[in-house]
């Protein structure tokens, strides 16, 4: 399989934690693709009309383009339905925690896109309610913590844990884990899953360091 992604992007370390928990990442090799939401990679783009990463090519020539995509092929192909449970119900728990974890994602990158940009084109009321926004989530993570705790391991529990170290990885100016002691102490407690430990972030190329790609 080939992964077409970086190694600093949160949607493509979800892939790899995927990849990791369901054994398969030895099976994927990691093509690295500099991506830009104002640019684009045409090698991208052929697999992937968004432009986007990640973006997987399976080795029968299947191609899945988004990380809860491609981590639900993951789980399934591996028989994990502890990841991506069968169970209408648990499917939906699932599903919600995912969902609340990317789009946490989202507010990030827009937060960093936004503040990459000249100083007199940044729009102070966004990145406010970008603050607003990532506040809210992380105390609706501490709210819920007895429920991220029942679910256990899976496709939204881990990528909990990727959009926390992504904070660490990128926003040193927020103090995440102030008041909010349960959702720090089980940060830590995750951190120690093989999956989480084996797929860091990393920004491999000097020249691009801490630029959004
Ligand atoms: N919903 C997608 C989002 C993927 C995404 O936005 N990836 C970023 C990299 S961090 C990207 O490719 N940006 C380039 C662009 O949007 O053109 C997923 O979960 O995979």
């Amino acid at each position: 399989m080939r992964l077409l992604g970086t190694t600093r992007s949160p949607y493509v370390r979800k892939v790899r934690v995927f990849a990791a928990e369901t054994g398969l990442i030895d099976r994927m090799e990691l093509e690295l693709h500099s991506v830009h939401m104002a640019g684009f990679s045409p090698s991208v783009t052929a697999l992937n009309p968004l432009g986007r990463v990640p973006t997987l090519v399976t080795d029968d020539g299947q191609v899945f383009r988004d990380s809860l995509v491609i981590g639900v092929y993951l789980a399934t192909e591996a028989g994990r339905h502890d990841l991506w449970p069968a169970d209408r119900d648990a499917l939906l728990r699932v599903m919600n925690t995912h969902a609340v974890a990317t789009g946490l994602i989202d507010i990030l990158i827009l937060r960093l896109v936004e503040l990459g940009k000249p100083k007199d084109r940044i729009w102070p009321e966004l990145i406010d309610a970008t603050a607003s926004k990532i506040d809210a989530v992380l105390d609706h993570f501490e709210a819920g913590i007895g429920e991220l705790e029942a679910e256990g391991r899976t496709l939204g529990t881990l990528s909990v844990a990727v959009v926390l170290d992504y904070l660490d990885f990128r926003f040193h100016d927020i103090d995440w884990r102030a008041r909010r002691e349960r959702l720090a102490q089980w940060h830590r407690t995750v951190s120690d899953w093989p999956a989480l430990r084996s797929q860091p972030f990393m920004d491999a190329s000097p020249a691009l360091a801490g630029k959004i790609r």
